[in-house]
């Protein structure tokens, strides 16, 4: 598979990095209300931030050159108390600091208290996500769905947002999928109840026109 042409690739952590991701992200998924999307996951504890930039970070720049910088993490669960499919789509929102009108960006949203807008289809598709699986997954606990390719197609209205050649992306843990996220994607209900964590972490380069600036994690 190849980033460029299919809209995805994978690579992998070593099983020490692995493992001391699992226990960080755990350890605030043991303290958090919420157990299927954290925000902001990686402003919560230093030795994350650390595993991220050491690890996962190269892996975004190798790609993007070394500029690329993270813009957004989330830790993704699919517990069956919290569980439910996501409709195709694509990520065409990005976080940041304040709001301010600028040609080009919006509409804004707010979720979770922070501020995002869907920035010109120019910066979404220089941007580049990671997808660090730390269970196994599969399609009994809710493994992505893409449509390789479809990131080609341009930013496209909901309505307008049809595969036509869906993938299932089973992975044993450690896989990185590395995703442009103007490809189309999905996720099923988790069945199994099989834990089904992610990190999932956007990289941009430093493209936003002032007064706006990333909502760095
Ligand atoms: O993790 C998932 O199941 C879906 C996540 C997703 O679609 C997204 O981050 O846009």
């Amino acid at each position: 598979m190849n980033l460029n042409i299919d809209g995805f690739e994978w690579d992998s952590v070593d099983p020490t990095t692995l493992e001391l991701v699992c226990k960080s992200c755990q350890s605030i998924l043991n303290s958090n209300v919420k157990s299927f999307g954290i925000r902001g996951i990686v402003r919560q504890s230093s030795e994350l931030a650390n595993l991220v930039s050491n690890h996962l970070k190269p892996i975004a720049q190798k790609h993007l050159g070394p500029n690329a910088i993270l813009v957004r993490s989330i830790l993704f669960d699919k517990p069956l108390d919290a569980n439910w499919a996501v409709p195709w789509h694509q990520d065409v929102t990005i976080e940041v600091q304040e709001k301010h009108e600028v040609d080009g960006f919006g509409p804004w949203s707010t979720k979770d208290g922070v501020i995002s807008v869907q920035p010109p289809a120019a910066i979404l598709e220089q941007m580049l996500t990671l997808r660090l699986h730390l269970d196994d997954t599969d399609g009994s606990n809710g493994a992505l769905l893409v449509d390789p390719g479809s990131h080609l197609l341009g930013k496209k209205h909901i309505s307008e947002i049809n595969p036509i050649a869906p993938v299932t992306l089973e992975c044993q843990s450690g896989a990185v999928l590395l995703m442009r996220p103007l490809m189309y994607h999905a996720s099923n209900r988790s069945t199994s109840g099989k834990p089904r964590r992610i990190l999932h972490l956007d990289f941009a380069l430093k493209l936003l026109p002032e007064p706006l600036k990333w909502m760095h994690t």
